[in-house]
């Protein structure tokens, strides 16, 4: 036996030999996109001119960009409908719900591979899934049928024991891994789950689980696929895609992560990482101005009947306002037919969309140096809409302790652990995801005004000079750093020039300015410290920087996708060799990379930057990029590369 991530990865091998931290590449047989990285996906797809997809199965999901506050929200809608109908993929209307969570409920499968142009893509692992996370030209590709490459990634087996005290939840295992292994500890691994306590946990509880392993750093998590997988696609009426898939023993893992279920307690992650956790005990009589409920982390029905059971016959805090977004129109749908919504409602909570809202800043921000407890996946400083805010992370059950008594509490509080009668059975209704058209010959791609054309990818020339050091920033930085999101920025995401005036907005607002100034005399460069790029798969973070002229980055070390979507958008990613260099390098100095193409195409892994104002050099390397990352970056990016190639 081995680890169920090599079985299903070893399945679906084309290319390369399975050896940890070598590349391979995988037979990808799902995809699924959401409209703010699905909108330059589908440009990248449109782009390969190919007529129809390649996959088993390719979803689109518009759950991000909802609030409509004019055309634009609406126009790619629109765009994206038509795009699905001709080219061959199922699109599930705004309203539907979350991405992680119509994708686990109506179409995830066990045993089959799945990448998403989202972080939280892993949700699917919860059903026995190899789903990762990928940047929207990676996903683009795999639509086209060509393979999804991942390096070789170290198996960490994390066992089960035990059973959940009451009150303490999936959401708590997940903030345990990650107050052990922080927001870096997962990376280049596979988090597999086994050991008797699995046997505990229903799939949405998994899947909340998995979903928030994205926050480790995670190439993804999985679980393996049982009965409890069973029941749960038997609920969805679709048992028939049921199969086993054992769990892996203890011998298979290259490494142990033990937790013993029962001696767990209820969690907090504070401002402003996801890896910033203590006991909720910690923070007990802490005042609370406003909580949120739902995201991909906690939205199914377990959740929401847990959170209506809580919620009824109470009310909530004066001091405290309650938004609720159930993760799917079936879970909303389920909640209303059982009396759950009138308990929500009766209390005080706003009801808001299915959709991702608060969540990445549309709408429902908090008030100025707001309390704002929230059960999604991530904190990151400014993602609220609001600097001055403090964003915490919890469970469910500790969320609606929060708002009804105005302060973090202890959630046993509220009485009792209630108990929930979860249905046999519940209407399925798929209207609301429409098929693609039979003649896609028939279908025209609606193009609104908020849709620019890709931009030129120009190949990497074999010098880099006169490039400037625009920024230099400390470890960790997020994607929401480099390219926030939220009501005034989301909705740019198909528009490349106007989004790109707000790249590092929060760090440095000119930074877009002195940009484009350098790009007229040789480019800039961005200096970063550990875990560049954490978080998001928008490719966004890496295309406007290219668009402001960034030619290279410089880091102590990367976040996964993010520095695949730097190699997929042609700047070359470096790390030091010597970490220390990164303190003598200040900004405004001008740098020349020479010999690049040379060492890119001789399998060099080193080359020297040199830096002109101080007149001194650093070693780097190209962060072990692989044959083919090298020539993607020699190309100009890959979507040159894979025209050029014919996939
Ligand atoms: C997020 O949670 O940060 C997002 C918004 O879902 C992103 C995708 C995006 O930026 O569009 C992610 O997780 O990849
Ligand atoms: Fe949406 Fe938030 Fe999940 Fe990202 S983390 S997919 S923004 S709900």
């Amino acid at each position: 036996m081995t680890s169920i991530a090599e079985r299903i990865l070893k399945e679906h091998l084309i290319e390369g030999t399975y050896e940890k931290g070598k590349e391979i590449g995988i037979r990808i047989d799902h995809t699924l996109t959401q409209d703010a990285t699905g909108t330059m996906a589908y440009l990248q797809f449109e782009a390969m001119k190919l007529e129809k997809v390649r996959t088993e199965l390719s979803v689109s999901v518009v759950d991000h960009n909802t609030l409509q506050t004019d055309f634009k929200n609406p126009d790619d809608h629109r765009y994206l409908q038509s795009v699905a109908k001709k080219y061959g993929i199922k699109f599930s209307r705004p309203g539907n719900g979350i991405c992680h969570q119509v994708f686990l409920e109506r179409f995830s499968a066990p045993g089959k591979t799945l990448i998403g142009s989202d972080s939280h893509t892993p949700t699917a692992g919860g059903m026995g899934q190899i789903a990762i996370g990928a940047g929207g030209l990676d996903v683009a590709v795999a639509m086209g049928g060509g393979p999804f490459y991942i390096k070789t990634p170290k198996i960490i087996g994390v066992k089960l024991l035990g059973s959940l005290p009451s009150y303490v939840t999936a959401k708590d295992v997940i903030l345990e891994i990650l107050r052990r292994i922080g927001v870096k500890g997962g990376v280049g691994s596979i988090l597999e789950y086994f050991g008797p306590g699995i046997k505990t946990l229903s799939v949405p509880e998994r899947a909340t689980i998995t979903n928030m392993g994205a926050e480790t750093g995670a190439t993804t998590s999985i679980f393996p696929s049982d009965e409890i997988t069973r029941s749960f696609l038997k609920l969805q009426k679709r048992e028939d895609l049921w199969i086993e898939i054992p769990e892996g023993l203890e011998k298979d893992y290259d490494e142990i992560i033990e937790i013993n279920l029962s001696s767990l307690e209820p969690l907090v992650a504070k401002p402003h990482s996801p890896g910033n956790v203590v006991p909720l005990s910690e923070l007990y009589g802490k005042k609370v101005d406003q909580v949120a409920i739902g995201s991909c982390t906690n939205s199914s029905l377990k959740d929401m009947l847990i959170v209506a059971a809580l919620l009824k016959g109470r009310k909530i805090s004066n001091e405290t306002v309650l938004g609720i977004s159930p993760g799917s129109r079936q879970v909303l749908a389920y909640l209303a037919q059982s009396g759950g919504l009138t308990d929500m409602i009766s209390a005080g909570a706003r009801i808001l969309e299915s959709a991702c809202g608060p969540c990445i800043g549309m709408g429902f921000a908090p008030n100025s140096n707001g309390v704002s407890v929230r059960t999604f996946n991530r904190n990151f400083f400014g993602r609220s809409g609001v600097d001055s805010a403090e964003i915490y992370l919890v469970s469910p059950e500790v969320a609606v302790a929060a708002a009804v008594f105005g302060e973090f509490t202890d959630p046993k509080n509220l009485g009792d652990y209630p108990n929930i009668t979860f249905p046999s059975t519940i209407e399925i209704d798929d209207s609301m995801i429409l098929e693609p058209a039979s003649d896609p010959k028939e279908v025209e791609i609606i193009r609104g005004p908020n849709i620019a054309p890709l931009p030129d990818f120009s190949p990497m020339p074999d010098n880099i000079t006169n490039i400037r050091v625009l920024i230099k920033v400390e470890d960790d930085i997020t994607t929401d750093h480099i390219m926030p999101a939220g009501a005034e920025i989301l909705p740019l995401r198909s528009n490349l020039p106007e989004i790109s005036k707000y790249v590092f907005k929060q760090v440095d607002e000119d930074f877009p300015s002195r940009a484009l100034e350098a790009k007229e005399n040789g480019g800039g460069i961005i200096i970063g410290g550990d875990n560049y790029g954490q978080g998001s798969s928008r490719e966004h973070a890496a295309l406007a920087p290219m668009y402001l002229g960034i030619k290279a980055v410089l880091t102590k070390s990367f976040a996964r996708i993010h520095k695949d979507n730097l190699v997929n958008f042609g700047i070359l990613p470096l790390t030091f060799l010597n970490p220390r260099d990164f303190d003598q390098i200040k900004p405004n100095d001008i740098l020349n990379i020479m010999g690049i193409r040379r060492a890119l195409m001789s399998n060099n892994n080193k080359i020297i930057v040199h830096n002109v104002t101080q007149n001194s050099d650093y070693e780097a390397n190209f962060d072990f990029l692989s044959k083919r990352e090298r020539e993607i970056i020699i190309a100009g990016g890959k979507l040159t590369h894979t025209v050029q190639h014919n996939l």
